[in-house]
């Protein structure tokens, strides 16, 4: 199998981790997003989304999306399961790491895409273009910070996203924290409870692939 990568991004990291954790190897390619590489017409017949990750199969066929990757690499690699171990606990998971998604990862990239010069024009990824708005910058920061104070507050009770298992949605999380350092947002020094859950993840030798 062959990762599309691209070992700046956020979102490629999260299936470097995931990988890391089940102890599996793939060939990496890089995609040099900076250079625009996904947008070429090569690589759109590879991920008609264009971004990355996407997973290669040794057959050609491609997966895209990062919890596509993971779901199809946890059912492939059942050892040490990181989408849950039982129904009630998938479902936790799932709970956690749609919220994750939907309220960290997504309002970084809203602070983050709608302010970088890079970016103008092209504020959201994927084939259409479409403005930056300093609005929606603005609002993308404030869900950061809300975000980081009720992970705060989850972590006050819970040793993992999903309470004393470590699974997928604390891959997430650590990505989004790590990923907030794009817009200088960082853990607060009262943020005590974020800062030591986020000291133990990043401290598994997976956060570093
Ligand atoms: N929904 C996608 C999001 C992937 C995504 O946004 N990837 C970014 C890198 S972190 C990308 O490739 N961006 C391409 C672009 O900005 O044109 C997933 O979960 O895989």
């Amino acid at each position: 199998m062959k990762l599309y990568d691209f070992a700046p991004a956020p979102n490629p990291r999260r299936v470097r981790f995931f990988l890391a954790e089940k102890g599996v190897e793939v060939d990496n390619q890089q995609v040099d997003l900076t250079k625009g590489e996904q947008r070429s017409e090569a690589f759109r017949a590879i991920n008609p989304a264009m971004d990355v990750p996407v997973l290669e199969l040794d057959d050609g066929r491609c997966i895209h999306q990062v919890d596509a990757i993971c779901r199809y690499l946890e059912e492939l690699y059942p050892q040490n399961p990181l989408w849950g171990r039982d129904s009630f606990e998938r479902a936790q998971v799932n709970i956690h790491n749609h919220q994750i998604m939907l309220n960290g990862l997504m309002a970084v990239a809203e602070a983050y895409r709608n302010t970088t010069p890079m970016f103008v024009d092209r504020a959201v990824p994927g084939p259409h273009n479409y403005a930056q708005s300093p609005e929606l910058a603005a609002r993308g920061m404030l869900r950061v910070a809300n975000f980081f104070s009720d992970m705060d507050a989850h972590f006050a009770a819970n040793q993992y996203v999903v309470g004393d298992y470590f699974s997928i949605a604390d891959i997430q999380a650590v990505v989004v924290i790590d990923f907030a350092k794009w817009v200088k947002v960082r853990i607060a020094p009262e943020q005590q409870h974020l800062q030591r859950w986020y000291d133990q993840v990043s401290a598994r030798p997976a956060a570093k692939a």
